[in-house]
Formats: C-alpha cells, structure tokens, sequence
C-alpha cells in the first residue's frame, strides 16, 4: 500500500518504504499515514527486513511546522512511531541529508540507523521553543547518554553522521549509494539474526544518573537563558527519561510539549523561522529572475568592515580582491584578518589548512584596474557622501558593465550614490552590520532604478555568505538604525526623569536583549553620533538630552576609552556603574528644568520598545520595509533582539495593538510629538488586527 507521499516496494527479500514529500519530507499527516501503511504493508509481505529512507535532498526534516497551532489531525505522530518500533521485523533508517527533530524521532524508532557521513542527526525543537515532543527526549538519552543527549537537546545543535557513529546514534556509515548501503546492511541484519533494538526498552544508560547533573545545568541555564524557557524544558524532559520507567516519561514529555507549544515564546520562534524565509520572497522579483554568476568578488576598504566583508566571500570560497589607499592600510587589514582566523583555529572551530586556504582568496590590490573583471564589487569606505561619490566614479569607469556595484552606506543616500554612475540599475546598497565576519543579518537596499537582476543575485549571494537577509528601501537609516533612533532617544531621556544607565540596561537585558542602549553605546563608540550631532545641529523646538554630548566633551567615548555610560577596567568588557556619570545626568537633568522622578521598569521598558514599535509602524506604512516579518527578523539578527519574543513587531502583536497605541497616545500626551502615533498602528488598533497576521 502506499500513497501519494510514502511509498512501499521491495526488493530481494527486504521492503523499502520511500517517503517523499519535498522540499524536506516534513511529517505531515499524510505521512504519518503513509508511515503506518507502509510498515503494515511490510507485516504482511514476505520481507524480513525494511528500510525506511527519503527521496530527494534530506531524510525527514522533522513534524510539519505548518500544522502547529491548528487542530491536530489523526494519525498523531506517536501511533506512526509506535507502528515502526513495533514492527516484527528490522526496521533500519537509511539517512541523508538532516534527519532533524520528529525525522530523528523516527530514526530513533526504528530498531538500526545507518547514515552517509555527510547526514546530520539532531533535535532542534527549542530553536522554535520546543522540546521533541515525539520520543526524542526519552529515547535519545538511552542511546547517547543523558550529558550529551541534554547538550544536543537544549542547544538544537546536531551532530555530524561519524560522531553519531561514535556515540551509537548511527549503526553503520554507507558510502556510495544510500539505498543499496542500506539494504547490504538489512541483509547483515537478517543473516546474523541480530535482535530487535527496540530503544524504548533500553535503560542503561540512563539508569543511575547522579541528580546533581541537572542541578548544575538548571543554575548554569538560570544564568544563561535568562527569560528563555524551552531550553529549561528541555532538562526537565531529560530528567524524566533518567527518573521514569519509559512510558511515563513519554507522557511527562508529552506535557511539557503541549505547554511549550501553547506558549507565545513557541509561537514567537516559529514567527522568526517563517519570517526569515520570508524575507528571501520579493513580491515583483519573480523566483525565476536570472541570478547573475559572481565568481569573483572585491571590496574596497580594508578597514575592520572591508576586512569583515572580504573574509565573509573567503569562507564562502569566492576570490575576492581586497583594496586600499596605502600598503600600510592593507598591512593593518590583512593583519587584523589574519588575527580573526587565527582566533577561530585557536578555539578549534577552524583548521589552519581552512585559515590557509581563507586567507589565499583574499587578495589584496592598490589598484582599481584589477577590478576590471569583478562580478560584485562592494564599497566600505569612509562614511562620507562625496567619497562614496568619487568611488563609485572610479567603480564606473573600471568595472565591466554587469558588475554589481554594492555600497556598504548605513545611512547615506544609495539612489544620490548610484546617479553619479553611467548605470544606477547595477547599483544597491548592502548594509552588513560590525563584525560582519560574524553578524547574521544582511540589510539589502534597494535602489529606485536597481534592477530586479541585480537584487536577486544579491539575494542569492546573502545566502552563499550564510547572511540572512532582508530587503529595505532607501531612507535615513534605512529599517535598523532608523528604528534605534527613537528607542536610543527615549533611553537618553528616561535618564533625564529619573533612571540611570545601569536600570534601563538591566530592564532590556534582563527583557532577553543581547545587551542594554547603554552598553551598546559604549560597545559602538560614542564620538561617532556626536560628531554626527555636531555637524547637522539639532532640529529647532525638539527636545534633546545633552548628557551623551557631555560625556563625549569630557572624553569618555565608550570602551575605546575605558569610560563612556560606564567605567571599563584595562582589557575588559564588564561595565561598571560610575558615580561621575550620575553627576553629569543630575547637572544635564536639572539645567534643562526637569525633575527628576522614580520610574518603574514597566515604563522603562514601554518607552523603549514602543518608540521601536511606532518608527517601525512608520516604516512599514511608508514601504521601506515589505513587510511586518522582515522587521522582526532585522531587530533578531541585526541587533540583539531575543528571538523567543519574535522581534518588536510581532511582540507588539502578543501584547495586542490597542494597547500599546492607547499607550502611546498616553506618552505623546505627556512628552509631545516624539510619540504621535503611526496611523497604521492606529488603524490596526481599531480593526483589532495586527502587524504580522
Ligand atoms: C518537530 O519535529 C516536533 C517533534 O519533535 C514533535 C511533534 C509531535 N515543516 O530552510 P529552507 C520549509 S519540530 C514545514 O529554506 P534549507 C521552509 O519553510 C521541527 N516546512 O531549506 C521552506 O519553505 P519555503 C523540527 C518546513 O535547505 C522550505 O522548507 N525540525 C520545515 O536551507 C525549505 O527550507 C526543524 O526545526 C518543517 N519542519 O534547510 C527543522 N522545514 O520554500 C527546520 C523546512 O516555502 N528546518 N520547511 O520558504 C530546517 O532547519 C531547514 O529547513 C533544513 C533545510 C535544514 C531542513
């Protein structure tokens, strides 16, 4: 038997039962349905074994994310597994590709796993705010051990095939076709009559777990996760499996899987996972736009954001040229990239054969003529319109005319940049954000004349240099750094009423943000706002706090200095609280006629997140982001934002849009026309809608 998803065959004297649902075989109920069958199909044949394995790029990627929140459909996943771990004869999974969260669960089912050494084997489930909830907690620590079922577990890191081979996750490793390893393997099986694994029944290594393992996880959790709780859940359903008999720990597993897949942190890490794929979909750039081949790549400026770009083509294995003004700045570039890898090596994430080859692609030039042959060439030179302007002259004139000429701006306009150029249609801006060596997020913008080509190949090379991207309009700041406006603005000002820096940085970091305005401040340098202030003055009639221009007049430009909103020690990076910086804040607060008061972390909260929420609502109304999701996955992998709240938008949506307008009609009452309130947020407010649907 067999339907339009799974499939039952045989050959020789082993059942082979195909599931093929692309793009990743999902287990949805059709193959869920298809499970069951097929293994039915393969009790009443005359086989003696049965090979479970995939069609297409990967073995089962897990449970249909699709179907969460919805009302189940039967059959559920456990009658599926029980079906195959039930199963009179072998069952061995044959895997490729990823056999991740309910796929592994169904491995873990079958009584053999044999695998292709490129396959990855893990649970995941609380990146989406899960825990496995079809088996995976119980069985994977009777075949791994609890210690490196709880690591894999509550990190959602999966482990490569060979060390799954190492750990007894995996029985045998197939080289050259899957299918036919698979069923050599079967056929071992059935000769040497070995027994019928069944994980369920074994306990030895879960047996006599010393309690004092998941004391010590649970305080190092308390101190890492802060408000994150899948990765808590994940311990206590380990724990189960060391402290019940089987079946009731499947159904404390099974508990603890319906509360965490009720709760807004699950729905908020399901958002994201959505969202970032999401933002790949450009509504008028067709998914079958021709991508345009960059074989070759150049950045110019070998600064610490020229240099971070360049390694970011290097790991990618595209050549990349790297340019200058002197052979002392390229010495300096070189040497701070050769520092980074070196760094990598060091902690054993990278070998020095890896960090030689990086560094062999990276080739450093004076010379604008060796760009002549260059596919993309992206500019991170100083922050100044009439430099870019004069580069991307010199781009025009050397580079061939398919070449896609990206500009690195944070703020400058792109369209101003790319209409000193013969041809604004190969133009665009590529916001990465410091270190782009290792920041996820990608802001790619587009240009009023970009052309769709252009934009999709620069889609497609986000992904080749493992960027998440997003895709926004030209307007001052673009998405990211226009929002943090605001929210920096109604920082500055709570410390003018009342709060000091150390209690707005602990109400957004203890709120699940990376680190507090403050501290970010400091980790990015004071003097380049100030400066910034300086040059373009302050709008007339708009209220303004001084402190930060204070602290900069007084030297203090953040951890380059050692002092800015905090003290830092020699060589360190903790934040201390300085009394001097009171004094400043008192002086600032008092000259500018405000007195100050006690503020609750409500508000401080509120009057941060809700000025992010508002620019955001402005933007999103004015085009300059295509949609509420691509916002979140900004703030998410651009700026620290938890992603167990889902990014500002969709966590505007969990509090509920009336809200957090009427609350921000109560704060523009109060402090002016900072807070008018964006009318789509006003206008979702009243229909009861929400941002991100
Ligand atoms: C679970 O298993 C719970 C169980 O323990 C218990 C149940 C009771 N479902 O990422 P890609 C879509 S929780 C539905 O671009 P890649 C994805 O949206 C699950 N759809 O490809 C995209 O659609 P579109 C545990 C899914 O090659 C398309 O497939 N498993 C699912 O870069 C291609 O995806 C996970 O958390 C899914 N499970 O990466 C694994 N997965 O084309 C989640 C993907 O319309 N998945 N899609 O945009 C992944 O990590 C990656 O997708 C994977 C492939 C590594 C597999």
């Amino acid at each position: 038997m067999s339907n339009q998803l799974v499939s039952y065959s045989k050959k020789g004297a082993i059942g082979v039962i195909t599931v093929d649902n692309p793009p990743v075989n999902a287990l949805g109920v059709v193959v869920r349905k298809g499970l069951m069958d097929g293994i039915a199909s393969a009790e009443k044949d005359d086989v003696k074994a049965v090979v479970l394995i995939c069609a297409g790029r990967t073995f089962i990627a897990g449970a249909d994310i699709t179907e969460f929140g919805k009302p189940p459909q039967e059959p559920g996943l456990h009658p599926a597994l029980d079906s195959i771990e039930g199963c009179s004869k072998p069952v061995i999974a044959a895997i490729h590709g990823t056999a991740l969260g309910g796929g592994l669960e169904v491995a873990l089912s079958c009584h053999y796993r044999c695998a292709v050494a490129a396959a990855k084997l893990g649970l995941p489930e609380v990146k989406l705010g899960l825990i496995p909830g079809a088996g995976g907690t119980q069985r994977l620590p009777r075949v791994v051990g609890v210690e490196q079922a709880l690591k894999m577990i509550s990190t959602g890191e999966p482990i490569g095939a060979k060390e799954a081979r190492e750990r007894g996750l995996v029985d045998e490793l197939v080289e050259g076709d899957l299918l036919e390893g698979a069923l050599a393997f079967a056929q071992k099986i059935v000769d040497e009559k070995r027994p019928l694994v069944k994980i369920s029944a074994r306990d030895e290594k879960v047996k006599g777990t010393d309690p004092k393992l998941f004391a010590a996880i649970r305080s190092g959790l308390n101190k890492s996760s802060r408000g994150f709780e899948a990765p808590m859940h994940c311990v206590d359903a380990v724990e189960a499996a060391a402290t019940l008999p089987f079946a009731e720990g499947m159904k404390r597993e099974r508990e603890i899987f319906v509360k965490a897949h009720d709760s807004v942190q699950s729905r908020a890490q399901r958002h994201i996972f959505f969202a970032e794929r999401a933002a790949n979909k450009i509504p008028d750039v067709p998914s079958d736009t021709p991508i345009m081949p960059i074989k070759h790549a150049a950045v110019l400026g070998a600064g610490t954001m020229g240099g971070g770009i360049a390694m970011n083509f290097a790991n990618a294995g595209v050549p990349v040229y790297l340019l200058d003004s002197s052979q002392e700045l390229i010495d300096k570039g070189i040497g701070i990239i050769t520092k980074n890898y070196a760094g990598t090596v060091a902690k054993g994430r990278l070998s020095q054969e890896a960090m030689d080859k990086c560094l062999s692609l990276i080739k450093p030039t004076l010379s604008y003529d060796s760009f002549k042959d260059v596919d993309m060439v992206i500019e991170a030179v100083f922050e100044e319109m009439d430099i870019k302007k004069e580069v991307f002259k010199k781009l025009d004139a050397v580079c061939k005319p398919t070449c896609i000429m990206a500009s690195n701006t944070s703020t400058l306009d792109v369209n101003e940049i790319a209409a000193v150029t013969s041809r604004p249609q190969q133009v665009i801006g590529m916001h990465f954000f410091s270190p782009a060596n290792v920041m996820k997020l990608l802001e790619v913008v587009r240009g009023a004349k970009t052309s769709k080509e252009v934009l999709a190949t620069t889609m497609a090379v986000a992904k080749t240099i493992k960027k998440v991207a997003a895709v926004v309009g030209v307007c001052d700041g673009f998405v990211g750094n226009r929002m943090i406006h605001p929210y920096a603005r109604e920082a500055g000002f709570l410390l003018e009423e009342g709060a000091l820096p150390q209690d707005v940085d602990r109400v957004l970091y203890d709120y699940g943000m990376a680190m507090g305005p403050f501290a970010m401040g400091d980790l990015a340098g004071l003097d380049v706002g100030w400066r910034i202030r300086k040059r373009k003055g302050v709008p007339a009639g708009k209220r303004h706090s001084k402190v930060a221009d204070a602290l900069c007049e007084d030297g203090r430009y953040g951890q380059k200095t050692q002092k800015g909103w905090y003290l830092y020690e020699q060589g360190s990076r903790t934040p201390v609280p300085d009394p001097s910086v009171e004094a400043i804040i008192l002086r600032e607060a008092e000259a500018a006629g405000i007195t100050r008061r006690k503020i609750s972390d409500e508000e401080i909260l509120e009057r941060c997140l809700y000025a992010l929420v508002n620019e955001g609502a402005y933007i999103l109304e004015e085009g300059f982001a295509q949609r509420a999701s691509d916002i979140d996955v900004i703030y998410t992998f651009g700026y620290g934002y938890p992603v167990y709240r889902g990014g500002p938008m969709f966590w505007a949506d969990s509090i509920g849009l009336k809200k957090v307008y009427e609350r921000i009609c109560e704060f523009q009452k109060i402090h002016g026309d900072d807070w008018k309130p964006a009318p789509l947020l006003k206008k979702l407010a009243e229909e009861g809608k929400t941002f991100t649907g």
